[in-house]
């Protein structure tokens, strides 16, 4: 039955003979808010002449405040206007130092208005994300928000999702419908893979060669590396100030930007262009195919560390980011077996040809910490002695990150079995697109639990955070990048943020409803 005051507004759209449509919203929102409760008062009601108001938090509020009138409208075509003081009829936007955690938010609704309230802006944000993924996602005039009060804050501090932008190059207004898919999943990291053995995508001043050279390959294999190819040139990059435009975009969302720049393996597009850092001196070319390299940095060669140094000034210049991803993944140490110059480093350094790497690593990351920033690596920079206050980037399971937890490192969990978008949603390739393999369906992204039983209690707070990974090498265009993203990212945002026990048929009614805003945006999105 409707309240009396819908009726009202019902019957006066009709008497001026406009098409009065109504509806109302709902809170079953993914992620799972930490406390739902519904009152008894009545439902506040969202027209074109309710208003939104920020009275405190200046610029950030206000672009806040704009945030949520875009979102209204994109959902339901109704646009409500910006207000300097609240009134009735009001949607309010305020900071309330009382409220503990800097990213937790209150939102209640009552017949008399709407408050999203937070110790931070990014706090409100959130609010502001729940308060979008209730409404309704047809045009209507009317929306009933029915009375509630909901308290929410994050389970974990970093919550990331990762885009492969060297295998294959995305335009950078994708890379912001990416980023706007992660504020709307609550998530506060971007990790951009940005050079890698296929393409050096990141312009770096000091070395004009990375991408005039190490940005093209000649072509690309077809299909499963299979030997076929199809002889067409593939490159690009983003300059300097394309990526300050992204960490910008992102910032306003919340986000911040990790950047990694892989070293010392996958680095043939840096090889290509810069021989002399290799152990052979090359020549060398930017790869073709997939997979892992021989040729990596000589590390016995003091210009390679320069030279990783030169290129991390330019990218902390770019990225304000805290963290800089350093990668260390898939370093072959062939090379160096072979090579008199890391032979000859190692004998000064007494060091042997398997602990070389982490001699760089340590040493790469001192000259990190020395600028005030950390580094995260991948989990085989377990595999020699490094510093504690590396943080470490679980990937081959959850095992490597449970050992450096005990070690004392800070982990962020993106385990392969569970974690890596890059692998098929069904049980092999079902009339879907060609990918690399592997099979991580929608069920299994939802039920990994990220801090496992045997990691000792006092360890756990070493678990910083969740992230999946989106390796591109399968994947050449933004139509499949969003199909192998979605919904699986709506189950990792829940495992990031929810700290509820799991149900799963539950996740996946509020699925259904989320479903519907990726409609509106046009996502294309797996079934
Ligand atoms: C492993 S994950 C890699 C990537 C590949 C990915 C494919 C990691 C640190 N290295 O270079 O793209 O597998 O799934």
């Amino acid at each position: 039955m409707f309240k009396k005051s819908i009726l009202m507004t019902l019957l006066a759209a009709i008497a001026c003979n406009v098409n009065a449509s109504i509806s109302s919203s709902n809170y079953n929102v993914v992620p799972k808010p930490l406390s739902v409760t519904e009152d008894k008062d009545q439902p506040f009601i969202i027209t074109a002449s309710t208003t939104v108001s920020c009275m405190s938090g200046g610029e950030e509020m206000k672009r806040n405040a704009q945030f949520l009138t875009d979102y209204v409208a994109e959902a339901t075509g109704i646009r409500m206007q910006a207000a300097e003081k609240a009134s009735k009829q009001c949607i309010r936007l305020f900071i309330n130092n009382k409220i503990t955690g800097k990213e937790a938010y209150r939102l209640s609704v009552s017949k008399k208005g709407v408050t999203i309230e937070a110790a931070t802006p990014r706090g409100v944000f959130y609010g502001i994300q729940t308060l979008r993924k209730s409404l309704p996602t047809v045009k209507v005039d009317t929306i009933t928000l029915p009375a509630v009060t909901i308290a929410d804050e994050p389970r974990f501090s970093y919550r990331g999702m990762h885009l492969d932008c060297a295998r294959h190059i995305f335009p950078l207004s994708f890379v912001k419908r990416y980023i706007d898919l992660l504020a709307m999943h609550n998530m506060n990291v971007f990790h951009w893979h940005i050079t890698d053995d296929q393409g050096w995508r990141i312009e770096i001043k000091k070395y004009p060669e990375l991408t005039k050279k190490g940005s093209w390959r000649p072509e690309t294999v077809i299909g499963n590396n299979f030997p076929l190819f199809d002889g067409t040139p593939y490159g690009g990059f983003y300059t300097q100030e394309e990526a300050r435009e992204i960490v910008r975009y992102a910032a306003d969302r919340y986000i911040t930007v990790i950047p990694e720049i892989d070293m010392p393996g996958h680095m043939l597009g840096a090889l290509k262009a810069y021989p002399d850092l290799g152990c052979t001196g090359g020549p060398y070319e930017v790869a073709t195919t997939w997979g892992v390299f021989a040729d990596v940095l000589c590390l016995g060669n003091e210009n390679v560390y320069s030279f990783c140094q030169d290129v991390l000034d330019e990218i902390m210049d770019i990225f304000p980011a805290n963290y800089i991803h350093i990668g260390g993944d898939e370093a072959p140490r062939d090379r160096w077996a072979e090579c008199s110059k890391c032979q000859a480093k190692a004998h000064e350094l007494s060091l042997t040809t398997n602990t070389l790497q982490s001699y760089f690593t340590n040493r790469i990351e001192k000259y990190v910490n020395s600028k005030g920033r950390r580094i995260i690596g991948w989990d085989e920079i377990l595999e020699g002695p490094i510093n504690k206050s590396a943080t470490i980037m679980s990937w081959r399971g959850i095992s490597p990150g449970v050992e450096a937890a005990s070690k004392g490192h800070d982990v962020i969990m993106t385990p392969n079995s569970h974690l890596y978008f890059d692998y098929y949603q069904t049980e092999g390739r079902n009339g879907g697109p060609i990918l690399i393999g592997g099979y991580v369906p929608l069920e299994k992204v939802y039920s990994l639990n990220p801090i496992p039983d045997d990691i000792p209690a006092d360890l756990r707070s070493h678990i910083i955070g969740v992230q999946a990974n989106l390796w591109t090498e399968y994947i050449a265009y933004t139509s499949i990048v969003e199909y192998q993203v979605l919904p699986r990212m709506a189950a990792l945002a829940e495992v990031q943020w929810t700290s509820a026990t799991k149900d799963y048929p539950d996740f996946l009614s509020r699925l259904s409803r989320l479903r519907e805003l990726y409609g509106i945006y046009g996502y294309n999105v797996a079934k």
